[in-house]
């Protein structure tokens, strides 16, 4: 039989499936609290039994979204240090690493915050793509220094995540323009800095964000404006110190098209794939918690912090 999964941690997967949880950094936090639900609920009796659900709930959590490396750094951290003999042991142990790891992912963010505020000075105007909350971390410190900020926000086609970033820029004061995708290239040159997140880095410094990055990078090079990416850490992918890409996800042809509209056009093929990859020539630098780096150096971070691999401890 298989083992059993708490329904929070179903729930916690549905919604990231569908994006009612979404972002890199929003993603990781919500699958290591859902491991933390799994290990608190569980009533297994035996230890083989607890490390089995957990395995498979990080299996059930791994399995929605393919692209932010994020969620498997998470799930890795959770499983590195558990320790016990006793069921009561190890639920305690997981406990204390989703703590740990959601605590250490919040400071991440705030030292970020402070890295990228840094870099904007009083007066300027930033262009974001979809929304980032390390992003917002980096525009929210600069906010709290006294900076005056002005924003043109893209909407983010398909699913309008420039919304999420409109309000939330509009409640700490910036001064927000909404524009559709399509007219990026005719404000960049009335923006002083392009500011984007990550869903993965790659050892060679390319950036995986949402679609449509690659070409906001290639416009805002061609129109001389520096572009930085804000990704913590968590978004290093190990995998690719040896070689792997990064997935990128393809989504319902739904959420472009509805069935009917698609209809009355011929019923085209539809693709919809969630991110791109923005090579790292077109990447001023990447701002982490500890410290910008150009793109091309990242890989010395990555060693570094995970340099141990990419396994999949909760794989049968
Ligand atoms: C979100 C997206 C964000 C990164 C970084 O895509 O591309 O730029 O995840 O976000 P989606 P954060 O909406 O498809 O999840 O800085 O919050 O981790």
């Amino acid at each position: 039989t298989e083992p059993e999964v708490v329904d929070e941690v179903h729930g916690v997967a549905a919604d990231i499936g569908s994006m009612e949880i979404r972002g890199a950094a929003t993603i990781a936090d919500t699958a290591a609290r859902a491991l933390g639900v799994q290990a608190a609920e569980s009533e297994a009796d035996e230890p083989s039994t607890f490390r089995a659900q957990l395995r498979a709930a990080a299996r059930v959590l791994y399995d929605t979204r393919p692209t932010a490396v994020s969620l498997p750094n998470a799930l890795r951290y959770v499983f590195r240090d558990v320790e016990g003999t006793t069921v009561e042991e190890l639920r305690t142990s997981v406990r204390a690493s989703v703590a740990e790891f959601r605590d250490r992912l919040d400071t991440a963010q705030n030292d970020l915050g402070r890295v990228g505020a840094n870099r904007l000075r009083d007066g300027d105007t930033v262009m974001t793509h979809c929304h980032s909350t390390d992003v917002l971390a980096c525009i929210e410190t600069a906010v709290e220094q006294g900076k005056s900020l002005s924003a043109y926000v893209k909407e983010t086609r398909p699913r309008n995540q420039g919304h999420i970033t409109a309000d939330a820029l509009a409640d700490i004061g910036v001064d927000v323009t909404l524009i559709v995708d399509s007219a990026a290239r005719r404000y960049l040159n009335d923006v002083d800095h392009v500011l984007v997140g990550a869903d993965s880095i790659a050892a060679d410094g390319s950036v995986i964000n949402k679609i449509g990055t690659s070409g906001l990078a290639v416009n805002a090079r061609d129109r001389g404006t520096p572009i930085v990416c804000a990704a913590q850490t968590i978004k290093l992918h190990p995998g690719t110190l040896t070689g792997h890409t990064v997935d990128i996800e393809m989504r319902a042809e739904s959420e472009v098209i509805d069935d009917e509209q698609a209809a009355k056009i011929g019923d085209p093929t539809v693709l919809n794939p969630a991110f791109d990859v923005t090579p790292p020539r077109y990447v001023d630098a990447i701002v982490t918690e500890r410290g910008q780096y150009p793109p091309e150096s990242i890989v010395t971070l990555m060693r570094d912090l995970f340099g141990e691999g990419s396994d999949h401890p909760w794989d049968a």
